[in-house]
Formats: structure tokens, C-alpha cells, sequence
């Protein structure tokens, strides 16, 4: 076992940024790019391009038949076409509602009226989904929607809300019934520089796909995907304070904050010729924020890479920086047509981003790997938080904590 050959500071930083949306196929080519897949299909490899096209997204859904399975007839019953969506909101227990919308009084939001709405009120903003339980980001889109704040005000005046419940379409079946909440001060009271909570329309610039909660779905940027509830149909103010979410079953935690972690695009073991590398990665933008991102090479030490939480490794690993990419230099090109920087969240009006990386979002970063032998490596990635925490504090990271995955991930390369 050799953890100080770990010592020999092979990583550097890169210096060149190549890396903008998607990487240059040639430029790959030359330099033995640890490869991003088209994401989707392989355990939630997430894709080079700052946006997940709709359906590389991995799929998160409860059901059964599976709602984004039904077809036909079947599908306008269940009012998830664009002509047949209607979103009702209404008031439970003590709470009150002046003007409650509703499928049977007829005034029920349909998607007509979302996107007239939309033409005054949208917004737009980038969000990654991320399971709670599921080690690795789902994808990223840019969503577009009005904020629930703005639809629940549109309902005139409410009395003794507390909370704000809300669920989607489950085949009539309560127990497939997928709900979550919000407090209502969270919904209302969005603080200056922050995204709202909101009801989306749009994901990348067309209709949401039925794959990803359309016609309407919740989004609810600071959150875990159970937040981010799909084929939304209801909304219901309460008296009650405590929480109804689905997700706090099986000991998750119902108020978790998306976490700040990073990920290697593949983290598949992967043999190389020997020569420069490059390994790329995705680290998740929670509500901590992202202060940077760091890579610990070693040799394999033959043990299996899962290195328990006191193994004395830790104590003597060297972390050194990788290069987090900067924003694309077109936003032209990554944005679907017709969306302007400009109309999107955090952007300014010269059409750059106010941040970066983005909240919430997904930063690409790389690492480059040069002058290493051939041999056996294990590569391992982390991120540290604005608060200096690197991953996986400020929380263990075992599978009793179902508050956010947050394990280190390890790689391993093989140098012929
Ligand atoms: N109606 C409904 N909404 C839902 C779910 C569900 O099962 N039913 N799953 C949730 C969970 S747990 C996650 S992680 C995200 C996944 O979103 P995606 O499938 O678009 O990637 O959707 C959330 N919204
Ligand atoms: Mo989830």
C-alpha cells in the first residue's frame, strides 16, 4: 500500500479552458478526453453541454403504468395533453381563499392561460434535478414559468395558510399519489437575487415532454427533485404547518437543500495509453455554493476504491484544484432559439451571467493528468463549499443520512 506516492503532485492546473458547452470533437481526439456520454442510459452521466436535452434526463417516477407511459385516450383522461392540463388551486382545513380555481367552476388554469400569463410574468431560470437518493445528477434544463407566488396572488386574498401542498397526476390511486409542500413564506416572500419557486411550462425553450412532468410541472430551485413535482394538476393552501411530502417517508428528509457535490462524467474504470489525460466532471451547485472543486490522484492500492470514512488515507490525501470551466462564450449556442441571456435568470443585460457557476445548476470542470506512469490510479473528486466545507462534510455521507447524497467519488485509470 503506497499513499505516499499520492505525494507526488501530478495534477495541476490547468491553465486553458477549452472547455465550453461541448467539447470540440478534434480537440478530444487528440488528447484522450475521458469521454462524457450523451448522458441518460448509463446511471445519470451527465452530458457535456451546459443543458440536458430532454431526454437525456434519467428518469425519477413513481406509477404504475407509469404516468408518461399512457397514450391515446388514456392520456386525455388523465388531462396530461396541452389541450386537457388544468391546474386547480385550492384552500384545506382552516385555510381560506377568495378565489379558488377549479376544474368544476370552470376556471381552471389550462395551458392557454399559463403562457398568456407567461407573456408578462415568465420567468426563466436553469435548474439541475437531483435525486435526494441517487448519487448523480439527473440533468440540467433551463425552465420556463411563472412564479407561485404570482398565481397564488392572482386568487385574491387567503387567511390562515401556513403551508402549500401540492401533488400531480396518480392514476386515481392514493397510494401512488406523489405529493410535496412548501411553507408558504417560502413561496411568497422570494428574498432579492433569489429564484422563485415556480409553475414551468417550458423546459428548453418547448413544451415540457410528458417524460419530464409536462404539460405543467413544479419546480422549486433550492430543492431535491421530490420538490420538483410533475404532471402538477393540484395546489392546495393549508392550515396545516407540518410537512406532507411523499419523500418523508423512508427517513429522507423533507427540507433538504439541493447539496453542493461533484462527479466524474464517467465513473467508470477506464484504461488509457499513457500521455496526457484529461478527466471531466459536473459538480452540482446546491444551496451552499461552490467554492471549487479538487482531485486527489494515488496509485491503486488494490483495495476496493470504496475508502471507509476512517481510513487513515484521508488524513494525508493531497487535494489540489481543478479547473472549473467558464461560461460558454455563445450563449447563442447553448440557449434554445429564441431564448436571450438576457431573459434568463441571474444573467445580466450585457447578457452574461452575474455568477458563476451558476445556483443551482451544473459547473463542468476538468482536471488534466500529465507525465503519469503506466500503472493503476485511483482518482477521486470533492467539492468544497462557500462555507469551506469539502464533501462530504458538513454531513456524514452513509446511507442512514438520506438528506442529499454526498459521497466522494473514485475513478479508476489504467496507463498502459
Ligand atoms: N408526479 C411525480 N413527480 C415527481 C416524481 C414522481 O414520482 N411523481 N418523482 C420526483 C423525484 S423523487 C425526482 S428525483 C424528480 C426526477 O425528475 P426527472 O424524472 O425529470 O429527472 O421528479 C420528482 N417529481
Ligand atoms: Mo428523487
Amino acid at each position: 500500500m503506497n499513499t505516499m506516492a499520492s505525494r507526488r503532485d501530478v495534477l495541476r492546473d490547468a491553465a486553458v479552458g477549452v472547455g465550453l458547452g461541448c467539447l470540440p470533437s478534434a480537440w478530444a481526439a487528440a488528447t484522450q478526453v475521458v469521454a462524457a456520454t450523451e448522458g441518460g442510459t448509463g446511471g445519470g452521466r451527465p452530458p457535456r453541454c451546459f443543458i440536458t436535452k430532454e431526454k437525456d434526463f434519467d428518469d425519477v417516477s413513481r406509477g404504475d403504468p407509469l404516468p408518461h407511459t399512457l397514450r391515446g385516450e388514456a392520456l386525455v383522461r388523465a388531462r396530461l395533453t396541452i389541450d386537457t392540463c388544468r391546474l386547480e388551486i385550492d384552500a384545506e382545513d382552516k385555510a381560506e381563499i377568495q378565489t379558488p380555481l377549479s376544474i368544476e367552476k370552470g376556471n381552471a388554469l389550462d395551458y392557454a392561460a399559463m403562457t398568456e400569463l407567461g407573456r408578462t410574468k415568465a420567468i426563466r431560470y436553469f435548474k439541475a434535478l437531483q435525486c435526494n437518493n441517487i448519487a448523480r445528477p439527473l440533468g440540467q434544463g433551463l425552465w420556463e414559468g411563472v412564479a407561485l407566488r404570482d398565481l397564488l396572488r392572482a386568487c385574491g386574498d387567503v387567511a390562515n395558510v401556513r403551508r402549500v401542498f401540492y401533488w400531480g397526476f396518480h392514476n386515481n390511486d392514493p397510494k401512488q399519489m406523489f405529493r410535496s409542500s412548501m411553507a408558504f413564506g417560502q413561496v411568497m416572500d422570494t428574498p432579492p437575487g433569489e429564484m422563485p419557486p415556480m409553475v414551468a411550462y417550458r423546459l428548453n425553450g418547448g413544451p415540457i415532454p410528458l417524460e419530464r412532468g409536462g404539460p405543467m410541472r413544479m419546480i422549486v430551485p433550492w430543492a431535491h427533485g421530490f420538490k420538483s413535482v410533475k404532471w402538477l394538476q393540484k395546489i392546495v393552501l393549508t392550515h396545516r404547518y407540518d410537512n406532507n411530502d411523499t419523500y418523508a417517508e423512508m427517513n429522507n428528509d423533507p427540507e433538504s437543500y439541493l447539496k453542493t457535490a461533484a462527479y466524474f462524467d464517467s465513473a467508470e474504470e477506464e484504461s488509457f495509453d499513457a500521455g496526457p489525460i484529461r478527466v471531466t466532471g459536473t459538480a452540482v451547485v446546491g444551496w451552499p455554493g461552490l467554492e471549487r472543486v479538487e482531485c486527489w490522484l494515488r496509485p491503486h492500492t488494490g483495495a476496493p476504491p470504496d475508502l471507509a470514512r476512517d481510513d487513515p488515507a484521508w488524513a494525508t490525501a493531497r487535494w489540489s484544484a481543478a479547473t472549473i470551466e467558464p461560461p460558454p462564450v455563445s450563449w447563442k449556442d447553448e440557449l434554445p432559439g429564441g431564448v436571450l441571456p438576457e431573459g434568463v435568470w441571474g444573467f445580466s443585460k450585457d447578457g452574461r451571467p452575474k455568477e458563476w457557476p451558476l445556483r443551482y445548476a451544473l459547473a463542468n470542470w476538468h482536471v488534466d493528468l500529465n507525465d503519469l506512469k503506466p500503472g493503476k490510479y485511483e482518482l477521486r473528486v470533492r467539492s468544497v463549499d462557500k462555507n469551506g466545507f469539502a464533501q462530504p462534510e458538513p454531513r456524514p455521507a452513509g446511507p442512514k443520512q438520506r438528506s442529499g447524497r454526498n459521497q466522494i467519488e473514485c475513478k479508476l485509470l489504467s496507463l498502459r
